[in-house]
Order: structure tokens, then C-alpha cells, then sequence
């Protein structure tokens, strides 16, 4: 297939490259992209995330008729989540993806404001708000910062608490623990709120910090928690389900500007069926994954969440955050969650 190139003088000069290349290795003459974009994230390679992100990536390929190659870095391969931020901004990694709630958070306050506490009961309430008008918002806080956010969230899980040390049965077991949080100041505050040593830490150095323990507890995902093998340095796993946690799939401007129309709409369709293909996955495999921990050797307990969430309110928590959202914020998270404060 033949690169469609603009006469530019410097295209022409391309163009006459790649034609003579073409004659000289007529089947190879398609074989460099044309476009490479690295996508870059936090979980484990055998993530259902990192699945469902390379089998994009080989539509995108396709599709794109070879033009347009995205090549996945799972497992931080690329550094941390803070240097994938940076690297994002200065264009380095072309795609991303990361919580809002976590490093994102860092330069667009307001893009944790779905991890507040007890938010979602469930998941069509996850996806009623973040495919509905929170999710817009936080899209639009995004974009406002330079950044070119997808439509559709991946799942990242509801997060219960694990500790090499105790079970958690009541907001008291949290008091003093210390625990590690993703870098965002909402994850800090809340477990302050509830009594606890948060130490914001990156996913890269979460399994290291509770073998040597830095830290006694963190808070994930099943999907996480097992495919980061977080169960061979925690004993008790406690079902607070205090949170939902969500990934947006970000683009940096520059780099999604550049693309002509066709490979816009090639990449953000795949991406977002991608994410949907992925919710379904974390539906369906989530209690397989809290087997196989088990199974493990790690020893669960169920919680009644309502005393936590009241230790949150008790706390000023949701006060707190409100202030901080501004009451136009808040207003869509009490449309999603009823009154808070
Ligand atoms: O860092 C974490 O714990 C993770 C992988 O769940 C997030 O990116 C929020």
C-alpha cells in the first residue's frame, strides 16, 4: 500500500525516498508506520487492561492499513506514573493511562473527584455517572489542561484494603496504620481521615515497599492485587469496597493533533471499544481473581462499610472536598450519590 504524502518540499523529499525504496523492496514498501505511538501504563502484563490494550493496538494497525502503530508498555516499563505524566506533557509517551484520582490528579485537582468515598454502590452507578455528566466534566477539566482525554473509562475496580498485619473489621483497625496510597491528595486525605499513615507511593514500588515494610497495608483491586502478586507480602484482605476506581485513556495534544481525521477516528474508536471490552472483562473475572488469592493463602473478611463511611463524614471528609470541587462539581456528585454533607 502506498503512503498518501502532501507535496511539501519536505515530503517531496520522503515521498522520493519511499518511492525508491519501494522499488527496490516493493513488499516492504508499507512497513514503516508512519505514525508510532507509545502507550504507556501501570498494571501488570497480565492485566485484562494490557490484553484488551494490545489487541487495540493490532486493530489500529490494521485498520489504519499500517500507518499507525501503537506500541504498548505495560508494567511500568516506561517509568512510574509520575514520569509517565511528564513524559505525556513533553511528549515523550504519546498515550497514557492513569486514574484520575492518582498522579493525574496532580495537575487536574478535580479529576479525583470520582474516588470519593462510597460513591457507587455498584457498577451501573459507576457507569451512569462516568459515561454521564461526571465524567464529562472531568473529561472537559482534562482537555482544559492540554490533555486529550478518550470517551470511554477502563475499569480499574472497587479497592478493598489488604494488610500484612490484621484483618480491618471497623474504622478503628485503620487508625495508625500504615498504609500505602497512590500519589493524589483525595487517597491521602481520606485515610487521614480515617485515622491512618498514608504514604503516597507509586504501583511500581508498591510490592517492594510491603516487603520490606515501609508500609504494613495498601488498597487495590482484586484485578491488582493478583496480577502484582501484592498476595505473596499481605496476609488479610478486608472488603471495604471504599472506593471505585477508573482509568482515562489520555493522549498528549500534540501528538493526537498531527494525526490526519481518519487515523483520529481509527484510534479513538479502538480505544474506546478497547475500555468497553474491558469493563466486561473486570465483570466477569473479578471473583476469580479473589479466588485465586484466596487460594493463595490470603484470608478474607466482609466489613460493614456504613461506620466507615461515617468516620468520613465525622471527619469533615466530604466537607472538605467540597470546598475544594466548588459547588458546581458538587452538585453533579450529589445528582450521583444523594447529599454527602
Ligand atoms: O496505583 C495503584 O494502586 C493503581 C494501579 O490501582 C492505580 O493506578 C490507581
Amino acid at each position: 500500500m502506498e503512503a498518501k504524502v502532501k507535496i511539501s518540499r519536505r515530503n517531496f523529499a520522503i515521498g522520493l525516498g519511499a518511492a525508491a525504496a519501494s522499488v527496490a523492496l516493493p513488499r516492504l514498501a508499507s512497513a514503516a508506520p508512519q505514525y508510532t505511538f507509545k502507550f504507556g501504563f501501570n498494571l501488570a502484563e497480565s492485566h485484562p487492561i494490557t490484553a484488551r490494550a494490545k489487541e487495540a493496538a493490532e486493530k489500529i494497525l490494521k485498520e489504519s492499513g499500517g500507518r499507525l502503530e501503537v506500541r504498548v508498555f505495560p508494567n511500568n516499563q516506561l517509568g512510574g506514573d509520575t514520569d509517565m505524566l511528564a513524559q505525556l506533557r513533553t511528549g515523550g509517551l504519546e498515550l497514557f493511562l492513569n486514574s484520575g484520582i492518582n498522579v493525574l490528579s496532580t495537575l487536574i485537582p478535580s479529576a479525583s473527584v470520582y474516588g470519593l468515598g462510597f460513591l457507587f454502590p455498584d457498577y451501573p452507578a459507576v457507569w451512569r455517572a462516568m459515561d454521564g455528566d461526571l465524567g464529562k466534566y472531568v473529561r472537559g477539566q482534562i482537555s482544559k489542561a492540554g490533555i486529550i482525554p478518550f470517551d470511554k473509562m477502563w475499569d480499574n475496580g472497587f479497592r478493598n484494603v489488604t494488610t500484612s498485619t490484621k484483618p480491618i473489621k471497623t474504622p478503628d483497625d485503620l487508625k495508625n496504620l500504615k498504609i500505602r496510597v497512590p500519589v493524589g491528595a483525595l487517597w491521602t486525605s481520606m485515610f487521614k481521615a480515617f485515622g491512618a499513615a498514608p504514604a503516597s507511593i507509586n504501583f511500581n514500588e508498591v510490592y517492594s515497599a510491603l516487603q520490606t515494610k515501609l508500609v504494613d497495608g495498601q488498597e487495590n483491586s482484586m484485578a491488582n492485587i493478583y496480577t502484582a502478586k501484592l498476595y505473596e507480602v499481605q496476609k488479610y484482605c478486608s472488603m471495604t469496597g471504599h472506593m471505585w476506581d477508573g482509568f482515562f485513556c489520555v493522549a498528549n495534544r500534540k501528538a493526537w493533533e498531527r494525526l490526519p481525521q481518519d487515523l483520529k477516528t481509527i484510534l479513538a474508536n479502538n480505544l474506546n471499544a478497547a475500555a468497553l471490552g474491558e469493563r466486561e472483562d473486570m465483570l466477569k473475572l473479578t471473583s476469580t481473581f479473589q479466588e485465586q488469592i484466596a487460594a493463595k493463602g490470603v484470608v478474607f473478611n466482609k466489613v460493614d462499610t456504613a461506620p466507615f463511611q461515617d468516620a468520613l463524614k465525622k471527619a469533615g471528609f466530604y466537607k472538605e472536598w467540597r470546598a475544594k470541587y466548588g459547588e458546581e462539581l458538587w452538585a453533579l456528585v450529589e445528582a450521583t450519590a444523594g447529599k454527602l454533607t
